[in-house]
């Protein structure tokens, strides 16, 4: 939220491509549609009928419903925004929205790509760079090797002695929970180096690997932040986003519950001048492990993420708009004091799975209703009818609820769970209805480990 009125400036594009689909296709629509922007949708033949498609102001097929063949199709994209004569292109999250390579080719094809800088991009996929740059910039990182670890065994095993056991063993073009390994004793140590490395070498065609101290049930903290290309940023607070399993979140939160307000500031403050520093463009989150109260870095998201929602609501601030409005060169009206906190979100995502054994469950949604009233928020673009393809990720929607305390958040959310009938297919929606009574959900502050072992029981 920001005190008065906020002028934005300068000009805006007329027609944006948006080489995404689903929910975060419609969103993205919307704020388009708010800044009087005109909207192309590029889809997959699955696709094809989809709302979100024949509400664009135009739309092109870019081929067969596989993503390798459509949604990560480069030239199918490319041409779509020159036959439209779009002048920007919006990449949403997933598919090709961290990929520096089209990032790019879109500015070498003479379109503004939404989001940072293709170098940028780079140097934030390559986990060894990106920490490099971080602890440069005076973000706290995870102690351990300092870049990347070297072939001699002997300096392996100093390097491990140093940081203390458990270590984990990370592939520099990994993250996100790829390409990782656990290491107890000096006795396994070698070994794991090599096995992590082949595995580096055959799914990223990078054997770069680095090692961390393994901290043993951390909390998922990250921060939002929002940088013009005249050095200004501000960070738009943090979000938990423990409740995972498998590495996929379900329940994102803002602000994280429990943070010392000193150490929230503090990582906040760290966030946006490290931005600053190295000159970051667009949105941006700076994913970090929190336990006994202390903040440790491990990657930096380049994108706009699934869980923004949760943000916007706290602050009032459209992150989707701001990244258009920086990327058409605005400068941000806004500075940090402007930026108010108010208020808890949380967002459940509805998935088209079973809820417990959690295998796909594509197929006909049949029915669908969906709940509303104070505070409520629902960001998807399905509808009764509405035929789920099994192509793509199980994200059918997102429940987002707002209150004034977080207690008020869970309560509606609950009663917005109770509201929500989906009929054709599973969902989640069970699961989430059962999280919302569950005693450490409610206390807060559980571990990125709680839900899977919650699940085993
Ligand atoms: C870790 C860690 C413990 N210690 N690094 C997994 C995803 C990738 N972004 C980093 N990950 C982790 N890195 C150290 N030094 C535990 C995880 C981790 C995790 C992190 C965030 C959210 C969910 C997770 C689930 C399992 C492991």
């Amino acid at each position: 939220m920001q005190r008065g009125p906020v002028a934005w400036t300068l000009a805006m594009f007329e027609k944006i491509l948006i080489a995404n689909r689903g929910e975060i296709a419609l969103r993205i629509q919307r704020a388009c549609r708010e800044l009087g922007v005109k909207t192309v949708a590029v889809h997959s033949e699955a696709d094809a009928e989809a709302k979100y498609v024949k509400l664009a102001d135009e739309s092109v097929c870019i081929g067969p419903p596989p993503s390798a063949l459509s949604y990560l199709n480069i030239p199918a994209i490319i041409s779509a925004a020159e036959v439209t004569d779009a002048q920007a292109i919006h990449p949403g999250y997933g598919f090709l929205s961290e990929n520096a390579d089209f990032a790019e080719r879109v500015e070498k094809s003479g379109f503004v790509f939404i989001g940072p800088k293709a170098e940028t991009i780079r140097m934030m996929g390559d986990k060894v760079s990106a920490k490099a740059a971080m602890r440069k910039a005076g973000i706290p990182c995870v102690p351990g090797s300092e870049g990347a670890l070297p072939e001699e065994p002997q300096e392996i095993i100093k390097t491990a002695r140093a940081v203390g056991y458990p270590v984990i063993i990370k592939a520099a073009g990994g993250g996100g929970g790829r390409g990782m390994r656990v290491v107890h004793t000096e006795a396994a140590l070698l070994n794991a180096v090599a096995m992590t490395r082949a595995e580096a070498q055959a799914a990223f065609g990078n054997p770069v690997v680095y090692m961390e101290k393994f901290l043993e049930a951390p909390r998922h903290i990250e921060v939002q932040v929002l940088a013009d290309r005249f050095r200004n940023a501000v960070y738009l607070g943090d979000r938990d986003c423990s409740m995972q399993r498998r590495h996929q979140k379900i329940i994102e939160e803002a602000p994280a519950p429990h943070l010392p307000t000193r150490g929230r500031i503090r990582v906040g403050e760290r966030c946006a001048e490290a931005c600053r520093k190295i000159g970051y463009e667009g949105a941006g989150t700076f994913e970090f492990l929190y336990e006994d109260d202390e903040f440790y870095f491990i990657e930096m998201n380049t994108r706009l993420q699934v869980e923004h929602p949760v943000t916007e609501m706290i602050t009032g601030i459209d992150i989707v708009q701001a990244q258009i409005r920086i990327a058409a060169g605005e400068r941000m009206p806004v500075k940090q004091r402007d930026i108010m906190f108010k208020g808890h979100a949380i967002e459940c995502r509805i998935n088209a799975e079973d809820p417990y054994k959690f295998t796909p469950s594509p197929g006909r949604i049949t029915s669908w209703h969906m709940p509303g009233g104070p505070g409520i928020r629902v960001d998807s673009h399905v509808y009764a009818n509405y035929f789920v393809p099994p192509n793509y990720d199980s994200l059918i929607g997102k429940l987002i609820a707002y209150g004034d305390t977080r207690e008020q958040a869970i309560a509606r959310m609950g009663i917005a769970l109770s509201e929500a009938v989906v009929e054709g297919i599973q969902t989640n929606l069970p699961l989430h209805a059962e999280l919302m009574r569950d005693a450490a959900f409610l206390r807060g502050g559980t571990s990125i480990h709680y839900l899977e072992q919650k699940l085993a029981k």
